[in-house]
């Protein structure tokens, strides 16, 4: 679908455009979502991952779904058409770096996942309550530094004494993260980059 290259290439007049006239001629929201956005956001979640693109590309291909999205929004839900799944997501308490963490939130969005966007210096108390307000499938954290990263442990136990551990994935990922951290503070998923964490997230949901 035209809207798809539209969307990887970030141009949101275009895609607005596109996604308009494709509704009058009848095509179906949940098409022109899956077919148009998300598998354009999909190309750059690639060539993201595979260092053809960098953060500025990523950020203006993300406006130019958003930009989509919004049109298709009330379409979608008289279609009833449902999100993937739910991921709260945030940057741990005392951290401040949120550029990471909102191209992970793109990036899921872009996997048709809703994601709760916490903010940044989030702590391990409010991740677990909004995991269980909006009963999340996966709480995401994020960390940039090796002195924040250690109150990922914090938010794994406190889902823990809160009885949802079972109920919810915990993924991690941050410039200092590694898979032997994720595995010592007993995490479910570590992922290295925004559009595997999309990947993952997906995979979460639709298990
Ligand atoms: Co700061 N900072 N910073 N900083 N900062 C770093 C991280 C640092 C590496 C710079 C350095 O010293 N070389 C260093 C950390 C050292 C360490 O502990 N490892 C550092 C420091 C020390 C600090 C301060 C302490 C400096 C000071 O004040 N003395 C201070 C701390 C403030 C705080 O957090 N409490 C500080 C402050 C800041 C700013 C706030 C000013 C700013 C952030 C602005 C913002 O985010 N709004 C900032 C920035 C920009 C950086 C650098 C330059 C860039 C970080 C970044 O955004 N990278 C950084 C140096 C560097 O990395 N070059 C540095 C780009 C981003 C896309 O990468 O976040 O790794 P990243 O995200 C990737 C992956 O990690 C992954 O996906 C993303 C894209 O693929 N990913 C996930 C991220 N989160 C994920 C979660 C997942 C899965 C994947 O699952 C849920």
């Amino acid at each position: 679908m035209k809207s798809a290259h539209f969307c990887s290439k970030g141009r949101a007049p275009k895609v607005k455009e596109l996604v308009t006239s494709a509704l009058e001629r009848g095509i179906e929201p949940k098409d022109i979502l899956e077919q148009g956005l998300l598998s354009g956001m999909s190309i750059i979640g690639e060539k993201f991952k595979n260092n053809e693109v960098f953060v500025p590309e990523v950020l203006i291909a993300a406006r130019a779904m958003n930009a989509g999205v919004e049109i298709l929004r009330p379409y979608l839900v008289s279609a009833g058409v449902e999100t993937k799944g739910t991921a709260v997501l945030g940057t741990v308490k005392g951290d401040l770096h949120g550029i990471g963490k909102n191209l992970v939130k793109m990036m899921l969005e872009g996997k048709g996942v809703k994601v709760v966007d916490l903010g940044v210096d989030v702590s391990p108390e409010t991740f677990v309550e909004k995991a269980q307000e909006c009963d999340a499938d996966i709480i995401c954290c994020s960390a940039l530094l090796t002195t924040t990263m250690v109150e990922m442990k914090n938010v794994v136990e406190k889902a823990e004494e809160a009885g949802i551990r079972d109920k919810v994935k915990i993924m991690i990922g941050g410039a200092p993260v590694t898979q032997n951290f994720c595995d010592s503070i007993g995490a479910d998923y570590y992922t290295p980059d925004a559009a595997t964490a999309s990947e993952v997230a997906l995979k979460i949901c639709t298990e």
